[in-house]
């Protein structure tokens, strides 16, 4: 019998993508292997039954000191690491973004003086792409990456990314293993719930077109485009805005101004952060994610099982993602005016056109983006990395 695996999981509890792909991961290996997770992070991450068997969180505390200028997290984090390893004899950690979570996961083993304990990295985008390549966290990024047993990244454009910003050796391999997607929880339904429609404010025999973003509000989001596309929308039709989540105060508060300025107060939803939204995202018509970068777009690919198409900016890993004008449509960053044509000329199509790219849309995510088999490659790396098949 192949031997059950003790995993620790270290990410961040908040609202982001790699959070969610973390928390998917480490229940799919309790799920489907029978492994034991232990979770190591700030707070329970979404998507975490802690109360599930063999499901541990272990949440990091730091002591804060008056001479401490900031607390120091990325210790704390470290020593937790190290409790945790050592008390339930740890097979490997699976760090989620390099900085502080494989930095410090490298750190434990260094101090724990213990080969036998296994790092693979997942890097998630803004630790390659904005954060870790700056020149204050570079060489520990690269370090991180360079020590780990195993480096993962959702995307080819990732993949290449690291090698270039952060001068990686080519010499050391990073797996491309794509996100995944829960197409029971992100499924279509052909009778949307009368509850979320009443929420949104729109009738249950609607005219009204439902568009749709969900993020953290970070600048590099480019919400504020997401409000211009979508007035340039309602314009030509009877439409309706839902915002989802939330995060950047001050972001958050230039795109009520904007909603304001722009006198579509009555026409955008704002929802706030949601625990859980698939519900919600099923009765839209179009998801827009015009990003500044994005290494992969988690959140593309679940509007994308729910069956809804997206308009996406052309950057990052996103046409890796959405093929434009099959399953969704891309335009360049902040192209607002090619974007607004795109959802217009898409939303005006007979029905039975938009049912077909909504199943490409479908399709795409169920055949390949499927969770079993993302899972699988995840287990094989583990077993790689520890020195035993399955
Ligand atoms: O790197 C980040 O910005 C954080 C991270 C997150 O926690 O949301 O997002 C990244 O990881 C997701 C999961 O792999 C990807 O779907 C997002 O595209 C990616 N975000 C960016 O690259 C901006």
């Amino acid at each position: 019998m192949a031997k059950e695996l003790r995993i620790g999981v270290v990410c961040f509890a908040t609202y982001g993508g790699s959070g969610v792909v973390a928390a998917e991961v480490g229940m799919g290996m309790v799920r489907l292997f029978g492994h034991e997770v232990h979770f190591i992070a700030e707070d329970v991450p979404r998507r975490v039954d802690r109360f599930a068997d063999r499901v541990h969180v272990h949440r990091v505390v730091t002591r804060e000191y008056p001479l401490f200028p900031h607390p120091l997290t990325t210790l704390g984090l470290t020593s937790a690491i190290i409790g945790v390893a050592e008390k339930h004899r740890l097979d490997l950690i699976h760090a989620h973004y390099a900085i502080p979570h494989a930095s410090s996961a490298l750190d434990a083993r260094r101090i724990m003086r213990s080969s036998d304990l296994k790092v693979i990295t997942t890097l998630h985008g803004t630790d390659i792409t904005l954060v870790g390549n700056d020149p204050s966290f570079a060489p520990i990024t690269r370090d991180a990456i360079e020590q780990s047993d195993i480096v993962t990244a959702p995307s080819q454009f990732l993949r290449e990314a690291t090698y270039v910003n952060l001068n990686v050796p080519r010499t050391k391999p990073i797996e491309v293993v794509a996100n995944f997607v829960d197409t029971d929880m992100f499924a279509p339904s052909d009778h949307p719930s009368p509850d979320i429609l009443r929420m949104i404010g729109v009738e249950p025999n609607r005219s009204v077109r439902v568009l749709m973003h969900t993020s953290n509000f970070r600048p590099l989001k480019r919400v504020p485009d997401v409000v211009r596309v979508f007035e340039r929308v309602r314009r030509e039709m009877p439409a309706r805005l839902v915002l989802i989540g939330d995060g950047d105060t001050n972001e958050h508060r230039e795109v009520e101004e904007l909603v304001d300025a722009l006198n579509l107060t009555g026409d955008v939803v704002f929802l706030g952060k949601l625990a859980s939204f698939s519900e919600i995202l099923r009765v839209a018509d179009l998801f827009i994610l015009p990003s500044e970068t994005e290494s992969f777009g988690l959140a593309a690919l679940e509007a994308m099982s729910c069956g809804v198409p997206v308009i996406a900016s052309n950057v990052g890993g996103l046409p890796e993602v959405v093929t434009d004008g099959e399953n969704g449509f891309l335009a360049p960053v902040g192209d607002i005016d090619a974007m607004a044509r795109k959802a217009i000329e898409y939303l005006s199509l007979p029905i039975r056109q938009q049912a077909k790219i909504r199943s490409s849309a479908r399709r795409r995510a169920v055949d390949d983006f499927r969770r079993s088999e993302i899972l699988d490659r995840y287990e094989a790396l583990y077993r790689r990395a520890i020195g035993t098949k399955s």
